[in-house]
């Protein structure tokens, strides 16, 4: 990331998180209308614990905006816990007279065993407060910007669940013919599906996988496990050469994998076709180039996800999450109580079911930071004026041969 950088802070039962994001561009419509619309997205999703129903996540900006719109000066946000009343005690951040017993037995998956012995904590709350993925509201918050700035040179993201535990979903972006994606009828079509993605309590494109996704759900739930999924991001609309192909750090394809891995429970992250091509010869994994006067370039197919060489390639840009079961389950795996050594269950407190709905939001979140940071890197400019200045002229500049 070399244009946009932002941390977060904040601990899950705390007074709240925050963030701080530096380097946006100047002029860029921001509102917590906006912000509390993708923060609604995360807190959806059939399977998601109680304390969803206890908060209704809302952002407030504290500087960098004047009436509406970005200064170019960093922008800092706010989202108070609600459930923080009843954590006043047990997460006061000055002494108590009367501390909680620590939490001891580690819960196999989690942050808790190797923070402990890492930060040398006694209490799994030290660890487990912050290794929560309570802390994704703010990267959802940062992305709801981000989002904003993309859509301004048309970039659009959009996210579907793909497969839950044993239950997949029929729907990718990789069987819609590339060259559908030139057509701005298509990307009108395109974008009525993920209305279904909306209304779906599994984030899920098929009416069959959701009802099968839930009666999956509802029988993790009865046998007290957790259940993972897969998640397909697609980004439309993108120039070609954002990221570069001269330095590890600088391609595309790795910042995106970086940043998705980054998510909370995510084990795996794929490009186009994925771990797939490793099955195929080459003529059925590189998309063959093709050219009309009318459309310009074309591919047969976009196994690559629309990068190349570490650059954006024009096309459509396709990535698969995958994401492990959460480790907080009702009926815990054995643990070791590390005060006294002696064989336990694992901690349990009030948990997801499944939170792989949720973790699209986040993705696409992710992906839009990274997206966002790539263009801003291509197009440079202190401002949006500058930036679409810029973006009109690059399809001007002839190619240098
Ligand atoms: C989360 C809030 C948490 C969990 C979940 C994510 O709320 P609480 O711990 O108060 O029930 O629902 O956290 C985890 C999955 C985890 O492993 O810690 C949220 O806002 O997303």
């Amino acid at each position: 990331m070399s244009r946009i950088r932002f941390l977060t802070a904040g601990e899950s039962h705390g007074r709240a998180l925050t963030t701080i994001i530096e380097g946006l561009p100047a002029g860029l419509e921001i509102s917590e209308t906006a912000i509390e619309h993708e923060l609604q997205r995360r807190q959806r999703g059939y399977g998601r614990g109680d304390r969803m129903k206890i908060e209704h996540d809302r952002a407030r900006i504290l500087s960098g905006v004047r009436y509406g719109v970005s200064l170019g000066s960093p922008v800092s946000l706010l989202l108070e816990n609600k459930d923080w009343i009843n954590w006043t005690e047990k997460m006061s951040v000055t002494p108590v007279e009367h501390p909680t017993p620590p939490l001891q037995m580690p819960r196999p998956g989690h942050a808790d065993f190797a923070g402990m012995v890492k930060y040398r904590q006694d209490d799994l709350r030290n660890l487990l407060e912050r290794s929560s993925a309570r802390e994704t509201t703010m990267r959802v918050a940062v992305g709801a910007i981000c989002k904003k700035l993309l859509e301004k040179f048309h970039i659009h993201i959009y996210g579907h669940i793909t497969r839950i535990g044993s239950v997949t979903s029929p729907f990718s972006v990789l069987n819609i013919p590339s060259r559908h994606f030139k057509n701005p009828d298509y990307i009108k079509e395109f974008a009525t599906i993920f209305k279904q993605v909306e209304e779906s309590p599994m984030a899920c494109a098929d009416s069959a996988a959701t009802t099968a996704m839930v009666a999956l759900v509802d029988d993790a739930k009865q046998q007290g496990t957790s259940l993972g999924g897969q998640f397909e991001l697609i980004a439309t609309g993108l120039p070609v050469g954002l990221g570069s192909h001269v330095h590890w750090d600088r391609k595309l394809d790795a910042q995106i994998a970086a940043a998705l891995m980054s998510i909370n429970a995510i084990k795996a992250v794929e490009i186009g076709l994925g771990v797939q091509v490793a099955h195929l010869p080459g003529n059925k994994v590189h998309d063959q180039l093709y050219y009309t006067e009318a459309g310009g370039y074309y591919r047969g197919s976009n196994n690559a996800g629309g990068i190349e060489g570490g650059m954006s390639n024009g096309e459509p840009i396709v990535v698969k999450a995958t994401m492990k079961p959460l480790p907080t389950m009702i009926q815990p795996l054995d643990s070791v109580n590390v005060a006294t050594h002696t064989a336990s269950t694992a901690h349990y407190e009030r948990a997801d079911v499944c939170a792989a709905p949720a973790a699209v939001v986040v993705g696409e979140a992710m992906l839009a930071i990274v997206l966002a940071d790539a263009l801003y890197e291509k197009l440079g400019g202190d401002s949006i004026p500058e930036m679409l200045h810029n973006f009109r002229g690059l399809s001007n500049v002839p190619l240098g041969w």
